[in-house]
């Protein structure tokens, strides 16, 4: 059987601009690669980029396209580029050239080309059929595992249809014989959506708020299991205190118990900065907090109608998120394997790839038992903030395990 027509696995990774996408695509194939054993019987895993404006990834030669990996943990040098399987920038259309060509801006461009990705779908699946088939083939390798890469751009995800169009037709390829191979019908592939929200939203309140609502519109949108991720928590962390003695620990965060208990700080300086937490290496110092001329403008401010207003803005979009109750986030400081092993433990129960394993190995699987299985989230929190504590207190940002 070729491994193009096996039932494939992996993740669709979205997000903001910026938010580590790309980074993660590279520290995941790396961690996967890592834990099926590399090279001997356990690659199989490609970083397909379908960001036409990608600059950062380079195609894999094709010899490599199942190469060994030393990768134990994800070590990735900062503003490295990356090496990908399928780079549609190369293969099929670029948003740079695109702009020169049609004399569009960046944003045009980027939408005029996952247009075209969309309608030349058929085309970018048949290469990856190509890719995956030079991959190893016995039948007791692991199936196909795909890690799309996707631009950030926020349209694409609130009112363009492109991304999830791609994303369906790749889980579910058209019955009606209208893709151009002439091969029998793809099996599918199994996808979870991977949503990256950068970790530094949460010292500002508002931020925080919208990239929580934009989550759980990605996740409506996508149709698809979807896991949120705090990516670069590493900045985070070693930028604030990062203990849970704030107003605010690290699991408010990624829980989401009550989302309005930040509407208190809409005004307020960017949560765990100096200004609000106090620098404790300038006790002494004057803050602008405590001027009283600031104090009475600032609730002058927070009396006029434009500040109820706001606020009445925000409680709506805090109530969405709740009423929804599909967004709680997985902290991810991308070098730190551990942390990436508890992304993908919970992105293999989304999209089934845990209950295919344990079927593998010959145990019964337990669907209920899989779905409802604990993920101590309180514990990934508790181990996160223990080690950048640690860092802190050594005061070197961080030895053997800096961040980049
Ligand atoms: N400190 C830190 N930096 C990170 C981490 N992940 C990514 N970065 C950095 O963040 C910057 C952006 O990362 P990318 O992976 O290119 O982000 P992206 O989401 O793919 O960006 P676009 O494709 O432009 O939307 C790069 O400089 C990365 O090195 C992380 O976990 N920690
Ligand atoms: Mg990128």
């Amino acid at each position: 059987m070729r491994q193009s027509d096996r039932v494939w696995y992996g993740q669709a990774v979205v997000g903001l601009p910026g938010s580590g996408k790309s980074t993660y695509c590279e520290g995941m194939r790396q961690y996967i690669s890592s834990v099926r054993g590399g090279g001997g019987g356990g690659g199989g895993v490609y970083v397909i980029s379908l960001d036409p404006a990608n600059e950062r990834a380079r195609p894999l030669p094709a010899s490599h396209v199942d190469g060994d990996t030393d990768a134990a943990a994800a070590h990735l040098p900062p503003c490295a580029s990356f090496e990908v399987a399928y780079d549609v920038s190369s293969e099929l259309v670029d948003a740079r050239v695109t702009m020169d060509r049609m004399g569009l801006g960046p944003n045009g461009a980027l939408l005029y080309c996952m247009e075209y990705i969309e309608k030349n779908l058929d085309a970018v699946v048949d290469k990856i059929c190509e890719i995956v088939d030079t991959g190893p083939s016995d039948a007791s390798t692991p199936p196909p595992y795909l890690i799309f890469d996707f631009p950030g751009q926020i349209e694409l995800f609130t009112h363009n249809d492109c991304v999830r169009n791609i994303l369906r037709r790749i889980c579910d390829p058209p019955a009606d014989g209208s893709s151009s191979r002439p091969r029998p019908r793809r099996s599918g592939t199994r996808l979870c959506a991977v949503n990256l929200v950068d970790a530094t939203f949460c010292t500002d309140a508002p931020k925080f708020i919208a990239a929580s609502l934009l989550s759980a519109s990605v996740a409506i949108r996508l149709e698809l299991p979807c896991v949120h991720v705090l990516s670069k928590l590493d900045l985070l962390l070693l930028g604030m205190d990062g203990s849970g003695d704030t107003a605010f620990g690290l699991d408010f965060f990624t829980e989401l118990p009550d989302l309005a208990r930040l509407l208190d700080h809409l005004d307020s300086p960017p949560l765990g900065s100096d200004a609000d937490y106090g620098d404790p290496n300038a006790a002494d110092e004057f803050s602008y907090l405590d001027d009283p001329a600031y104090q009475k403008a600032r609730a002058a401010t927070q009396r006029t109608k434009f500040a109820s207003r706001r606020r009445a803005l925000h409680e709506r979009m805090c109530e969405l998120v709740d009423d929804f109750n599909l967004v709680s986030f997985l902290p991810l400081d991308v070098q730190d394997g551990e942390a990436v092993g508890r992304v993908l433990s919970r992105v293999d129960r989304a999209n089934g790839y845990g209950m295919m394993a344990r079927h593998a190995e010959g145990k019964l699987v337990d669907l209920w038992g899989c779905a409802a299985a604990e993920h101590d989230g309180a514990g990934a929190v508790r181990d996160v903030v223990e080690r950048y504590g640690r860092m802190r207190e050594r005061g070197d940002g961080g030895g053997d395990d800096a961040p980049p």
